[in-house]
């Protein structure tokens, strides 16, 4: 008699929004347990800080929310998903995830660099370090293929160059 109610449970389970949240608090990129948000730079992203990653993946589309907590206060970090995952130096994230894949990497190529292309947030943290900030692109990333959240250095944006990488986070996308 428990039969009906499973089943029904079951089918409805492909309807539900496929959403998925990473919170996690910034370590050192050494520990003997990996950490799942790393910071190679403490005077920017103090260990203890934390981040709340939000990924609501739609028909086409993928929407990312992310809020910080401890940054240094009144300052701007540009944020990329990059291929890779965190490891215990900061190129370990690999280069930026693209929909369009730019054949010549690193990719500076503005008709594949861009923000329609990339997955690209800019936090701007308050007086307490606390910021929020929202994407939605037009696409859904490709499983497996996108490892993290990448947290730059300096308001100079999204450009690849060596925007220095202060903290990661382990997102699977
Ligand atoms: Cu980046």
């Amino acid at each position: 008699m428990y039969a009906a109610p499973v089943l029904a449970l079951a089918l409805l389970q492909p309807l539900l929004p496929p959403a998925h949240t990473v919170e996690a608090t910034f370590d050192r990129p050494d520990g003997i347990v990996p950490a799942t948000a790393v910071s190679f730079a403490p005077d920017a992203v103090p260990y203890g800080a934390g981040a709340r990653i939000m990924v609501h993946r739609a028909a086409g589309h993928t929407t990312v929310s992310m809020t910080v907590d401890g940054l240094t206060p009144g300052h701007v970090y540009p944020v990329h998903a990059h291929t890779g995952g965190c490891g215990t130096v900061p190129a370990d994230s690999g280069p930026h995830y693209q929909d369009r894949r730019d054949p010549v990497q690193p990719s500076t190529d503005p008709a594949y660099a861009n923000d329609r292309n990339e997955l690209r947030l800019t936090l701007h943290t308050d007086g307490t370090g606390h910021a929020t900030a929202s994407t939605t692109v037009e696409w859904e990333f490709r499983d497996g293929e996108a490892g993290s959240v990448v947290l730059h250095a300096g308001a100079d944006g999204h450009e690849h160059a060596p925007a220095q990488r202060v903290g990661c986070v382990n997102v699977d996308f």
